[in-house]
């Protein structure tokens, strides 16, 4: 019903409207039929209100004072991990006596270890060990002065045999003919050590010692093992023995 009476009055609005929109033809004369000629009537009622419009420009008037700032918005996320800075400079040493020490004898006992198989290479390679001496020699032939001076700059002293075992791993090492460090240079007949101590172990050959030509001092082991004086400027095999 109310569909009805809006659509009716929708109709007769048009039909209102059309109507009243008719211009009239001024080109007809503003004459009428004598019979239908009357004056004008009374004005009709008003048009309902038309369609609502398109909406217009923004308005020219100024413009009203800002608002008050929004409220505070929530807390974002964590950003990405920044890169890495840059290497700082190297810091003190630090302090640990204890660490030291420890340290020290770590560095001691490996030390004594790496001297022990030293030893043992240039015992198995060169020389001959017996209790805590060994034996080397350079292969030189030279003076008993120059075999004394000689031992002393590698800080070792002449070979002195102080038994028969010793005496055979100076032959050992020399095949003979070598110095050995004893003399008779103080008093003729009495052989002593390089120190001055009288040798008490002596290993001579047969009809020796002889001071041939009352010009021998110095001792040299022959290549069986046993002992000749000789002249200390003769020149004979450098054999050393080192403290071990
Ligand atoms: C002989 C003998 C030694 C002496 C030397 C000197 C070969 O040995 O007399 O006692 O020392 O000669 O060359
Ligand atoms: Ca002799």
């Amino acid at each position: 019903m109310s569909l009805f009476l809006s659509l009716s009055l929708l109709l007769l609005s048009v039909v209102i409207t059309t109507y009243s929109a008719i211009e009239p033809d001024e080109s007809l004369p503003k004459t009428c039929p004598v019979v239908t000629c009357a004056s004008p009537g009374l004005p009709g009622r008003d048009g309902r209100d038309g369609l609502k419009g398109e909406k217009g420009e923004p308005g020219q008037g100024p413009s009203g004072i800002q608002g008050p700032p929004g409220k505070l918005g929530p807390q974002g996320l964590p950003g990405f991990p920044g890169p890495p800075g840059s290497r700082g400079q190297k810091g003190d040493p630090g302090v640990c006596p204890k660490c030291d020490d420890d340290q020290a004898v770590l560095e001691r006992e490996a030390l004594r270890s790496e001297l022990d198989r030293v030893k043992k290479w240039l015992t198995f390679a060169l020389g001959k060990k017996v209790g805590r001496k060994l034996y080397l020699t350079n292969g030189q032939r030279m003076t008993f002065d120059s075999v004394k001076a000689e031992c002393s700059h590698f800080q070792a002293s002449m070979a002195v045999p102080m038994n028969a075992e010793e005496n055979e791993a100076i032959l050992y090492v020399t095949k003979g003919d070598a110095f050995l460090g004893i003399t008779d240079k103080e008093k003729e007949g009495h052989f002593v050590d390089l120190t001055g101590r009288p040798v008490t172990y002596q290993n001579w050959n047969a009809h020796e010692p002889n001071n041939d030509n009352s010009g021998e001092d110095c001792v040299i082991i022959l290549p069986k093992g046993k002992w000749n004086d000789i002249s200390c400027s003769s020149s004979y095999l450098a054999v050393c023995e080192f403290p071990v």
